[in-house]
């Protein structure tokens, strides 16, 4: 077996070990972010339970800390309250972005872990099973239920060889991009093997399961191997390790080879992770912001990286050079080691450890600008400035943009040594910031900037479809509903549901919100029209919960991503796949549709008929298992939750 296959039948619960059908597995370990958390816990505590059933629960505040006006801390405060009450663990703000922290402190190989963000793939550094969801399966997953995907098909990516100088981590997976893309690996998990694996660190994999939320797949992981083992004994958790190496025999559903040694340094350029340039073929493109930080990039490794290429040196005057260390723990040995200071005499501007400029929560760039970032995502208006280039790159080569104030071959000139950066023995471990469920159980914060979480009906027998809007290829969660500054309004779904498709708002012209709204009340079902992978990106669970809320009860797309479907589902809206471009073009020339004896037909076959107001019949299909179709069929998983359970 594999590492996958070896994870994933110690975890089996139910199912069929056949690629496609769906798999129920246990869940060792969860962890929420407070953006969407938040949800996550109304959705936790609508379920009834006392106390968490997991190994381990992990509450996060990361996301929401610019605290402009009181909605940021009244959610902290929700959190920090209601995971204590819930025996659940509170990372508070300023210890740093979750999948970093959970990796230094709390992630174990063969485990499995769930996680109300899209980049928990982060922990298959260690040789975890972790994958993203929406804030509602990770709720279930805290109540003990097992979680569902479909049994993968494994991409077994073969490295051989080792790193050249100036070519890193995050190159490996800008590598992978250019080969899979950003489509069409729904359904996969991708497992890396071979020799070349034993020259990475265990932060150096992380880079690479990490950003690998950005091919699509379930999730993507490394095996767990003697550097693991030191990770984990520098962590002080050697008693955490255990080996899980593929077997002698093991097999891949399709192999990949990477050489290391001939790898270069590249960049995935605006609007999309999967638009890699070679850094030769960019050189000289002027830059005036640049970032180290995010999830990604900001380990201790990829700080002290930096902090060396700049020793002696200051940045470039036309360039803002921006700083945001991945956890408390990083930003703590930089302070000790003397990077901190060698940042700040360079001309740096040091953020908290925190999402910050990755999820717009300012520092957006200027208009028309360049700038360079060391995160995983760079969709349009992601920073907050809707025309900006972004650079998604190493560190190695954000620092030497800063420094030339231009983006350059850092192989083309020897001015710059190549610094040797080596793991610490011993990592300084002070957990202060992460709060332990106390004794007695906390009473629960509430705020008036905290709604519930809405209520949905039963899916009607006959949809009468209004197409609210028709849209392209890869419309990712952050078209759906943007985060930036509108995250303040996560906790409260009628507010933030105003802003759904916002970035397609036109000046003058009725929102997509008052469009939903008015065919809401005329007895309209709201249907959104869309191309290939439908709901890229994020597992922020708003991006289905805001359609809902605004009356959307139908989905269809020529494909959907994973925990973006899930979403769907799970708020009771109907992903239907629709079978061509030509199809497509069909429906785009209609206004309203209808689908007649929608249970019946859901019920009978994965075939749905559809008949639009200019006379055409259209086939569409489905691809849910009885229990989805049951989940739709009553409006959601809690109405379906509510109905059985209590
Ligand atoms: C992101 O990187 O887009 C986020 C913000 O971390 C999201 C979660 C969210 O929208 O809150 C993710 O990746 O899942
Ligand atoms: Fe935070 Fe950015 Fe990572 Fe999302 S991708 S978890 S916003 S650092």
């Amino acid at each position: 077996m594999n590492v996958t296959e070896k994870i994933l039948s110690e975890h089996f619960v139910s199912g069929e070990k056949t690629p496609g059908a769906p798999v129920a597995i246990k869940i060792d370990q969860t962890l929420t972010q407070d953006a969407t958390g938040t949800m996550a816990y109304l959705e936790f505590e609508a379920l009834g339970k006392e106390k968490v059933e997991t190994e381990l629960s992990v509450s996060y505040i990361d996301h929401n800390t610019a605290q402009m006006g009181p909605n940021n801390m009244n959610d902290h405060l929700y959190l920090r309250s209601v995971t204590g009450r819930f025996g659940i663990k509170c990372s508070l703000p300023g210890n740093g972005i979750c999948h970093q922290v959970h990796m230094e402190r709390f992630g174990k190989p063969g485990k499995t872990l769930l996680g109300s963000d899209s980049h928990t793939p982060t922990g298959g550094g260690l040789g975890m099973l972790a994958m993203g969801a929406g804030g509602l399966d990770v709720a279930l997953a805290m109540a003990g239920k097992p979680f569902t995907i479909k049994w993968p098909k494994v991409i077994g990516v073969k490295l051989t060889g080792s790193l050249p100088e100036w070519v890193a981590a995050k190159d490996v997976i800008l590598k992978l991009l250019s080969i899979l893309t950003t489509k069409g690996n729904v359904g996969c998990v991708v497992e890396y093997f071979g020799p070349g694996v034993a020259s990475l660190s265990v932060p150096q994999r992380a880079t690479i399961t990490n950003m690998g939320a950005e091919l699509g797949v379930t999730t993507s992981l490394f095996p767990s191997d003697d550097r693991t083992k030191e990770f984990l004994e520098a962590q002080g958790r050697g008693k955490d390790f255990k080996e899980l190496l593929p077997d002698m025999n093991a097999s891949y559903d399709r192999v990949i080879e990477i050489d290391l040694s001939t790898l270069e340094p590249l960049a995935a350029m605006s609007p999309s992770p999967d638009n890699i340039k070679k850094i030769s073929e960019v050189e000289g493109t002027k830059v005036h912001q640049v970032i180290i930080g995010s999830c990604t990039n900001s380990s201790y490794r990829d700080l002290t990286l930096a902090a060396a290429l700049l020793r002696g040196r200051r940045v470039h005057p036309d360039v803002s050079f921006l700083v945001a260390p991945g956890s408390r723990q990083v930003l703590q040995m930089i302070d000790r080691d003397g990077s901190l200071s060698t940042f700040i005499t360079a001309g740096a501007r040091i953020l908290e450890s925190a999402c910050g400029p990755c999820i717009g929560q300012g520092l957006s760039p200027a208009e028309g600008t360049v700038s360079v970032r060391t995160f995983n995502r760079n969709f349009s208006g992601r920073t907050g400035t809707p025309n900006d280039t972004v650079f998604l790159t190493s560190p190695e080569t954000a620092v030497m943009a800063a420094i030339c104030g231009e983006i350059v071959d850092p192989r083309k000139q020897d001015v710059i040594k190549y610094p040797k950066v080596e793991e610490p023995e011993r990592y300084d471990v002070d957990d202060w910031l992460i709060v332990p469920p106390p004794r007695r159980k906390p009473e629960i914060f509430r705020a008036s900037t905290i709604g519930r979480p809405p209520e949905n009906e039963p899916l009607p027998e006959n949809i009468k479809g209004e197409i609210l809007i028709k849209l392209g290829d890869k419309i990712t969660t952050d078209h759906i509903m943007p985060a930036g500054a509108f995250l303040k309004f996560r906790s409260n779904i009628p507010k933030y549901a105003e802003f759904v498709f916002n970035c397609f708002s036109e000046e003058g012209k009725p929102t997509f919100a008052q469009r939903a709204l008015n065919a809401k009340a005329e007895g309209r079902h709201g249907v959104i029209l869309a191309g290939l992978s439908y709901g890229q990106g994020s597992s922020r669970e708003h991006a289905a919960i805001c359609p809902m809320y605004l009356g959307v009860k139908v989905v269809m797309a020529l494909s959907f991503e994973r925990i973006h479907t899930a979403n769907l589902i799970n708020f009771g809206i109907l992903p239907l796949v629709i079978g061509s471009p030509e199809d497509k073009e069909k429906l785009e020339k209609a206004e309203s549709l209808e689908i007649k004896g929608l249970p019946e037909q859901l019920k009978k076959s994965s075939a749905i008929e559809v008949l639009t107001d200019k006379g055409e019949k259209i086939t569409l299909s489905h691809a849910l298992t009885e229990r989805e179709v049951e989940i739709v069929l009553a409006g959601g998983i809690m109405n379906l939750f509510k109905k059985t359970e209590q």
